[in-house]
């Protein structure tokens, strides 16, 4: 049986001009300093500003608002150098062999290989999932089947999305990894055979040393187009 709709008023705050445009110009000039990490201290990240960053990435919309995502906080060392070493494997394969010279030859300016020594060193890494499909269990019965879901991919992208902008702006440095395949994330994490890695996260605070790498980002008049 579809349930039906329930509405209630929207919870909206008009705001001054002024005001939007201050909030406005704030955000934009915080999130211009986000930078991709990949030299991070060891020191630890409180719990709480994790949750609460991963409560922001769980309010994105969703398609049919399934919310199909699982992010699994990873701070155990033995299972953090256990993704490390797994995913380094992956990458040297893909580095040394998978990638054609024009995929190296693209990520040159970045300088990035097979090492991820930042899967270590970050006190904190996130793993987030997609559910390609949820799984609805009969109450009477516990019988299991599939439930589909809509959008997964560009639901979880948006969430993830919000996620690095709230650790941020919370003044955390973040990378998105995602070494190919991705599948020994579920194993050495345990997940159910619904959920796909989408990304693995490493999330701290740089390292006194950090270096980035020299590269800009297209202006708005090559990413806007007004007709
Ligand atoms: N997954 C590899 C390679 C890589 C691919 C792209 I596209 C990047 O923007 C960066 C890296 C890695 O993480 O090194």
């Amino acid at each position: 049986m579809p349930s039906e709709p329930v509405f209630k008023p929207l919870d909206f705050e008009r705001l001054s001009a002024s005001e939007q445009s201050r909030r406005s110009e704030e955000f934009t000039r915080r999130i211009l300093k986000r930078r991709s990490v990949r030299h991070f201290s060891r020191e630890p990240v409180p719990l709480e500003l994790i949750e609460q960053a991963i409560r922001a990435a769980g309010s994105a919309p969703s398609g049919a608002n399934q919310q199909p995502w699982t992010f699994v906080v990873i701070s155990d060392p033995d299972l953090k150098r256990e993704m490390r070493m797994a995913a380094e494997a992956e990458e040297k394969e893909s580095y040394e062999r998978r990638m054609s010279q024009e995929w190296l030859e693209a990520l040159a300016p970045l300088g990035t290989d097979w090492r991820k020594p930042h899967i270590e060193d970050a006190p904190t890494v996130i793993v987030v999932f997609r559910q390609a499909y949820g799984i609805r269990t009969e109450p009477e019965t516990g019988e299991e089947s599939r439930v589909l879901h809509y959008y997964s991919e560009e639901s979880v992208g948006i969430a993830v999305g919000f996620l690095l902008a709230a650790l941020h702006i919370a003044g955390l440095a973040t990378l998105t990894h995602t070494p190919s395949p991705m599948k020994f994330l579920s194993d050495i994490l345990g997940r159910p055979a619904n959920e796909r890695a989408f990304v693995l996260m490493p999330v701290g605070y740089p390292a006194e040393d950090a270096e980035v790498p020299v590269i800009s980002k297209k202006p708005l008049d090559e990413i806007m187009i007004r007709r």
